[in-house]
């Protein structure tokens, strides 16, 4: 297998957090603190809990890279938990477990079927697994992405559209300036919305309640022809929508126009194509979102992905007790009141993701040289062959 592929491992308060990338070129360069930077934004974000106070995470790189520069070979990325020290009792490998089981199954979490797929008697052998702290690694994985894609001239952002019922004025997205959003706490560009959002987190927060929202992500600078019409595992639609569907608690993704194109007819709905100065076709609207066919048409890929309110309520929801078999109110674990803005970094990781697979499997994954000459000889063919 030569595809760009990675794995995660880890417990939400286990030891440590650890995914295994493997697949990149060799001779791409590597910043330290720009995967740090990522996951502290992942971090960050107004209606996060009590968590995030505990943790400052940053990557360690166990294999895979010397002296800032991959070698071909699985890179191997840590994050040690900082709270397994308050929870070594409950988390340990070995011995015997402190304090009580969970047993109140949160409705919305993977708890109840987990624990009968996995003939568990405690919850938290489910939930310390499903848990969204897992993302981490899925962040860190995407930001040495980033970087790979940065170094073909790719930028991958991201930003909130909605948040608790309140959407971004679509005016005010300025699409000039990606990554702009990233400045402001709720990763938003729209300061009045954003406003807003803030104050539905507070009143949620307060009633014991979590929010949901949307976000949205833009890849820039992709060549065209990524992904493929050939079969259906090789459409790049697919396979970036699966990575987003991926993420915990999202419960749909659109790319482009999405749902509205079952609203309106196909004279509002394609791009229509026309020739620009040099005599080569161009766009004047991008509602395909940057997809057609399966493949990558060379204009932004644009996707969204809405993400549900967090299943753990401080006001719980009814459910069942595993342990009792009686109707309870379920477990209070300590947790966010909306993570929405931490799901737009997680997106953009998932979409580098998808996008550096892409590229790896059309112009070869062994050396970074020969990756960019592959890269850059087929853009001068289509660009003059079409
Ligand atoms: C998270 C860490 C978790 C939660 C949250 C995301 O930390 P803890 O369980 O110690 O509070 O804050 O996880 C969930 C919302 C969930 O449902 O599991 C993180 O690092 O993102």
């Amino acid at each position: 297998m030569t595809t760009l592929r990675f794995m995660t491992a880890g417990e939400s308060h286990g030891p440590c957090l650890t995914a295994i990338l493997e697949g990149l070129p060799a001779g791409l360069k590597l910043d330290e603190e720009a995967i740090n930077r990522d996951l502290a934004r992942r971090q960050q974000g107004y209606g996060r809990g009590g968590r995030m106070k505990i943790e400052t995470d940053k990557i360690r790189v166990l294999s895979g890279v010397r002296f800032g520069e991959t070698l071909g070979g699985p890179i191997t990325l840590q994050v040690v938990n900082r709270d397994f020290a308050n929870w070594g009792g409950r988390m340990a490998a070995f011995g015997e477990p402190e304090g009580p089981k969970v047993t109140a199954a949160r409705p919305g979490h993977a708890d109840l079927t987990g624990i009968k797929k996995y003939n568990r008697h405690d919850v938290r052998d489910i939930l310390e697994r499903s848990s969204a702290r897992e993302t981490t690694m899925r962040v860190a994985v995407g930001a040495v992405c980033k970087e790979f894609l940065r170094a073909l001239g790719v930028e991958v952002v991201s930003q909130v559209v909605t948040l608790g019922g309140v959407s971004v004025d679509p005016k005010k997205i300025d699409r000039s300036q990606l990554g702009k959003a990233h400045d402001s706490e709720l990763n938003c560009y729209d300061p009045e919305a954003e406003a807003k959002m803030k104050e539905k987190i507070d009143e949620a927060r307060k009633a014991g309640d979590t929010l949901g929202g949307i976000f949205e992500v833009t890849v820039r600078g992709l060549p065209a022809g990524l992904g493929s019409h050939i079969q259906w595992d090789r459409r790049l639609d697919g396979r970036l929508a699966g990575a987003l569907m991926s993420i915990q608690a999202i419960k749909g993704v659109e790319i482009g126009a999405g749902f509205t194109c079952g609203l309106l007819p196909g004279s509002q709905i394609h791009d229509e194509v026309f020739l620009d100065a040099e005599g080569n076709p161009c766009r004047k609207t991008n509602r395909a979102g940057g997809l057609e066919g399966g493949m990558t048409n060379g204009e932004d890929v644009v996707v969204r992905a809405v993400m549900k309110p967090i299943p753990t309520l401080m006001k719980p929801l009814h459910s069942v007790d595993i342990e009792s078999r009686q109707e309870v109110l379920a477990c209070k674990e300590r947790s966010d009141t909306c993570a929405v803005p931490a799901a737009s970094v997680v997106g953009e990781a998932m979409t580098a993701f998808v996008m550096a697979q892409a590229i790896c499997e059309k112009f070869g994954s062994d050396a970074m040289v020969d990756l960019k000459a592959a890269l850059a000889s087929y853009a001068e063919r289509i660009r003059k062959d079409w």
